[in-house]
């Protein structure tokens, strides 16, 4: 995940404050509300000066802090990182309280912009008073603390044993048990629970700190940062869904039918057709990939198994480092166990390097050697670390960073890929000022990498030698539609539905005693996912979602799935090709990566909507590209569908039935 200016760290654990630093010109001393006043006779333009520059010192203190924090989680680091927030969140209510006395001023159009997006800079609108905007700052540390370090325990004394979200999802992924997974996934969604006295405080104190602002909300001020009004785009965003909906529904109605057979009805439906939540291979059914094994259209028609390859690369690795770690007198156990370690950091690298040789071969910069030496690759083993993958750019001048914990998964590649999107954006827009420095919306800087990863056709896989030369044939494209699929159709109703229950939180309109109960209210609506057994308000399952407790808007993966089709159609088109969308690859292309980086170069320095036009010739947010890119798999699917009662109801009650299709033809 990223943020608004470079601050990605900050939109992951929170929000932004500091002390009043001197800066050019000299302080008045501090006015009588106790916000810093603007130095005398201070312009628009010397005012954004100075935030800009300021704000460059107080956000590297800050990401520092938060990286330490997520690299090395224990109470000292959590401290550190509340106490670094603390002073970012004050500085920047104090910029803000600063800005109104522009108001109405003459000022140039890019000062007017950069003055806009310091107002919406944080996702975590901090209360003008010093100890509720302190309590806020602990909160959010110790909330995010409290996902990092999550496990799930049984047994007790010498037999306990505690399993991360690691290994529990690897439950989820792997085994096809319908207890085991159950298990896995009721364990993991007990680390929500202990979250909800501090999440509803929280929720407080970002509301206070929202309406201080003068926005209805912090749900209102989240919709404010893309450059139309919060209601337009939430409506925009209704829009899109209703354009993509009857594609879900297809691939939700074919996954029943598979489950159905694999499990047994009785154990697979919900109410009205809904499928269980422990089932999907995935903590919150935001990806199906993993449910490969029962969801292949036609397995014997050409491999995509990239895991295989993934694992065999790991393998050859760990041969190589037993070789090397042939110390004299070392036990066998231990030398193999150091060859492990060495074997995963080796594979970890190299799937970094097989994802930067992408971005290089559109002409994009090498990474610098700093990347490769702060990164986090593995998860270490002496200390609880935050596992959710993410990009930082920690001084906005070219200390940029992954964090992740890769396992030799096509799941991990994919992500890697992801990460460097944002990664390549930040090198991009560091030449900014610190205020332009973002995407042109947060929907944009988590579409780079995905629009990369449509590229990784299995004829690119093939031609990196991932995957055997894929096959030619109508069986093997609707498999690689498919792949695609269970990742990007099966994400879209779950990136809507995140916030959909943020926003009626923050709105009042879910109140804190039926937080559980919306939220699944919303997963039964958009998703047609239900727990097997009730979730009562003894529970509190959003708090099992990274996002939730890291404070981290979700509507940017939503605009995401839709963009990144439309970007990817752009860089195919820049790029000369003219076959179907979903076999273009514009790996190697220089012209498609002008064309890209391009518009990365721009950062936030307009908007989004002038970004999108330069680069795809339209400036409305369209999910025709990705509805043209999944038309074969549509048609496939309403196919198999053919006679079933697709759709569900959350409480029970009739579905749509679908009319039988015409068989489409081979080709
Ligand atoms: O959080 C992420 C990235 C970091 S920006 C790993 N993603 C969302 C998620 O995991 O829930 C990428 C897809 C959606
Ligand atoms: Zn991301």
């Amino acid at each position: 995940m990223t943020q608004r200016p470079n601050l990605l760290a900050l939109a992951i654990s929170g929000t932004l404050a500091l002390a009043l630093a001197s800066c050019g010109g000299g302080n008045r001393p501090p006015a009588a509300t106790g916000v810093a006043a603007v130095p005398a006779n201070e312009s628009p333009e010397q005012f954004v000066a100075r935030v800009n520059k300021e704000m460059r010192e107080v956000s590297t203190e800050l990401n520092s802090a938060q990286w330490l924090s997520n690299t090395y989680i224990n109470s000292d680091s959590e401290l550190i990182a509340a106490k670094a927030n603390e002073r970012w969140l004050t500085r920047l209510n104090e910029w803000i309280a600063q800005a109104k006395q522009f108001e109405g001023k003459p000022m140039s159009p890019e000062t007017a912009r950069q003055i806009k997006l310091l107002k919406l800079m944080t996702a975590m609108p901090a209360p003008r008073d010093p100890k509720e905007l302190a309590e806020l700052a602990q909160i959010a540390s110790k909330l995010e603390g409290m996902y990092g370090s999550g496990s799930y325990c049984t047994g007790s004394g010498a037999d306990k044993t505690c399993r991360d979200i690691g290994q529990l999802s690897d439950v989820l992924a792997s085994s096809r048990d319908y207890d085991a997974q159950l298990d896995a996934w009721q364990g993991w969604h007990s680390v929500g629970a202990p979250m909800r006295g501090d999440y509803t405080r929280f929720v407080e104190l970002v509301n206070k700190g929202a309406k201080e602002m003068g926005f209805a909300d912090a749900g209102e001020m989240w919709r404010s940062g893309y450059d139309m009004p919060p209601a337009e785009f939430a409506r925009e965003t209704d829009r899109l869904w209703e354009q993509v909906k009857p594609l879900y529904e297809q691939l939700h109605c074919y996954a029943r039918g598979k489950l159905d057979a694999k499990y047994g009805k009785d154990k697979v439906e919900i109410g009205t057709g809904m499928l269980p939540a422990h089932l999907m291979g995935n903590q919150w059914q935001q990806d199906w990939s993993n449910l490969w094994d029962i969801l292949a259209p036609y397995p014997n028609a050409g491999s995509l198994d990239v895991n295989a390859a993934l694992q065999r690369t790991q393998e050859a690795n760990f041969g190589r480092a037993l070789f090397h770690a042939n110390t004299p007198g070392m036990p066998a156990s231990d030398r193999g166990f150091l060859a492990q370690r060495a074997a995963s950091l080796a594979t970890a690298n190299q799937m970094m390097q097989r994802a930067q040789d992408f971005y290089t071969s559109l002409g994009m910069p090498a990474l610098p050697e700093s990347f490769w030496q702060k990164t986090q690759f593995i998860k270490p083993l002496d200390r609880d670390v935050m596992c959710h993958a993410s990009a930082w750019d920690m001084n906005m001048q070219g200390d940029v960073r992954i964090k992740m914990c890769i396992n030799p998964t096509e799941e991990d590649l994919s992500t890697i890929y992801h990460e460097m999107g944002h990664i390549y954006y930040y090198l991009a827009y560091n030449k900014l000022p610190p205020l332009l420095q973002g995407g042109a919306n947060d929907g944009f800087h988590e579409a780079i990498g995905d629009t990369i990863v449509l590229s990784m056709t299995p004829q690119y896989l093939a031609s990196v030698g991932l995957v055997a030369k894929p096959q030619q044939t109508h069986d093997a494209l609707v498999n690689a539609q498919m792949r695609m699929a269970l990742s990007k159709v099966a994400f879209l109703p779950f990136g809507l539905m995140i916030d959909r229950w943020r926003w009626g939180v923050f709105d009042g309109s879910i109140k804190p005693d039926h937080y559980n109960q919306a939220w699944w209210a919303l997963k039964a609506k958009y998703q047609g996912i239900a727990p097997i057994s009730p979730r009562g308000e003894e529970f509190f399952d959003p708090g099992a979602k990274y996002h939730v407790p890291a404070n981290t808007p979700y509507t940017r993966y939503f605009l995401a799935n839709i963009l990144q089709f439309q970007f990817y159609k752009a860089l195919c088109d820049a790029s000369g090709y003219t076959g179907p969308l979903y076999e273009c690859s514009f790996y190697g292309n220089k012209e498609a990566g002008r064309k890209y980086w391009a518009m990365l170069a721009r950062g936030a320095s307009q908007p989004w909507q002038a970004s999108l036009k330069e680069l795809t010739g339209s400036d409305q947010l369209d999910a025709k590209p990705l509805l043209d890119y999944f038309a074969p798999l549509q048609a496939w699917l309403k196919e198999q569908n053919a006679g079933q009662a697709c759709g569900w109801q959350p409480d029970g009650g009739a579905s749509t039935a679908v009319p039988p299709a015409a068989p489409t033809t081979p080709g």
